[in-house]
């Protein structure tokens, strides 16, 4: 959401003068409330995660690994997310629950973002060329 509030200096008087710039301020307080009510409701922080895929496996700095299994990246409920992706292969990505799908590879990187309503715990997998699936990274979205 975009929202332009013009500087009250911007706000040009006219030859009769209040009644318009106090209908325009009126206007902008208005929607300054509303702006207000939308993040509240929102209440959510835009979260950025870069994970790179080297020779199919996930790494960054906010991955957690435990031996054996995908990594797993932990968020919050509510949030705004992105991921962005790279990857030294080609390759499908597919995050269920949300159902987002995206292509990455040495020469397109990739990104994900949406809003992260649904809790719970949400696989990341490649779908290879051949039908199978693997998980790359699991998602845990954490009620706030
Ligand atoms: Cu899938």
């Amino acid at each position: 959401m975009l929202l332009q509030v013009p500087h009250p200096s911007q706000i040009k008087a006219t030859g009769r003068g209040r009644p318009v710039t106090r209908r325009i301020i009126l206007g902008v307080a208005v929607n300054l409330v509303l702006l207000a009510r939308a993040l509240s409701a929102w209440g959510g922080e835009l979260h950025t995660a870069e994970i790179s895929l080297v020779d199919g496996v996930a790494r960054g700095e906010a991955l957690s690994a435990p031996s054996g299994h995908a990594p797993t990246l932990v968020l919050a409920q509510g949030d705004t997310i992105e991921l962005r992706w790279t990857s030294d292969r080609d390759m499908v990505l597919h995050l269920h629950g949300y159902d987002i799908e995206a292509h990455v590879g040495p020469e397109r990187n990739a990104a994900m973002a949406f809003e992260a309503r649904a809790a719970g715990r949400f696989p990341v997998e490649t779908h290879d060329a051949d039908g199978r699936h693997r998980v790359v990274l699991y998602i845990e979205m954490h009620p706030k």
